[in-house]
């Protein structure tokens, strides 16, 4: 409406998706643990039901085409950061992923008026979590102080503050052990909570045994939770949440869960 300001939408609104379909070679992902390797079929289900749930909260999903040479390139929230206000290509810190920038590169050049390029360093999308307050950039073994501190400069660009916390020992990324379940709440791990990095937020944890149920994904009214997690799924139920299970035992076996699959924002122009 003219004259009128834009409300802004809240950080869990989302009506537009960007995801990447699996290629074959995805049971070549990395992995910090071998539990066996994910199945191409499987993969694939877990990725097609994934569309289909974000397709079902309101959003419209871009599919992108498979990269063969890249195993870890479905994980489309790494090499990249994306706002209403635009999109920061970023480096992520495993050397097998870091030209997944240059093939995202050029969607996100076609769909974002600003695109912005990390500087120096190395971040990983999946050490970054959005909330009310700020943006939380976890340090871990793929974003190191010198990436941290870059993307720090280049969300302040974007007009978003950020802080740089610490991401508990052996864990892979920052958003492996929590997720955002509204603007006050997160969903976390015990050793993620303990470290005190939610202070300001009411927490969750998720029973001792279901870690990587952690990794949840809230998109407009729903929270995608892996339905490996019986004991999260019936705590996020009881509290109120619409809770849509998803299944995640093939991407799991390598270092996945729910928020890795896709970028997400809110696009002001739709
Ligand atoms: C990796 O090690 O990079 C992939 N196998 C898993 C990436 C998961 N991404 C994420 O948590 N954002």
């Amino acid at each position: 409406m003219e004259g009128t300001d834009l409300i802004p939408a809240a950080v869990f609104e989302f009506n537009s998706v960007i995801v990447r379909e699996p290629s074959l070679s995805v049971v070549n992902g990395l992995r910090a643990e071998d539990r066996g390797s994910p199945t191409y079929e499987g993969v694939k289900a877990e990725h097609d039901a994934y569309i289909e749930a974000m397709q079902s909260a309101g959003a419209k999903v871009t599919v992108l085409p498979p990269l063969p040479a890249f195993p870890d390139s479905v994980f489309v929230e790494d090499p990249a950061l994306v706002f209403s206000e635009g999109a920061i290509l970023l480096r992520p810190g495993a050397p097998t992923r870091l030209k997944e920038v240059d093939a995202i590169a050029p969607t996100l050049h076609d769909m974002f008026d600003v695109v912005l390029r990390l500087a120096d360093g190395y971040a990983d999308g999946g050490d970054v979590l959005t909330t009310a307050r700020g943006v939380m950039i976890g340090l871990s073994a793929r974003t190191d102080r010198v990436g941290a501190e870059a993307l720090k400069a280049s969300l302040e660009k974007l007009g978003r503050k950020s802080e740089v916390v610490a991401t508990p020992e052996g864990v892979l990324h920052f958003k492996t052990d929590c997720s955002l379940l509204d603007e006050e709440t997160v969903l976390t791990t015990s050793r993620l909570a303990r470290s005190g990095v939610f202070k300001a937020f009411r927490q969750m944890v998720v029973p001792e045994g279901e870690e990587a149920a952690a990794n949840a994904l809230r998109v407009n009214d729903v929270v995608m939770v892996g339905s490996d997690f019986p004991r999260t799924i019936e705590m996020l139920d009881k509290a109120g949440y619409q809770v849509a299970p998803l299944k995640t035992t093939d991407i799991g076996k390598i270092d996945a869960g729910l928020s890795c699959m896709s970028l997400r924002w809110f696009d002001d122009k739709m």
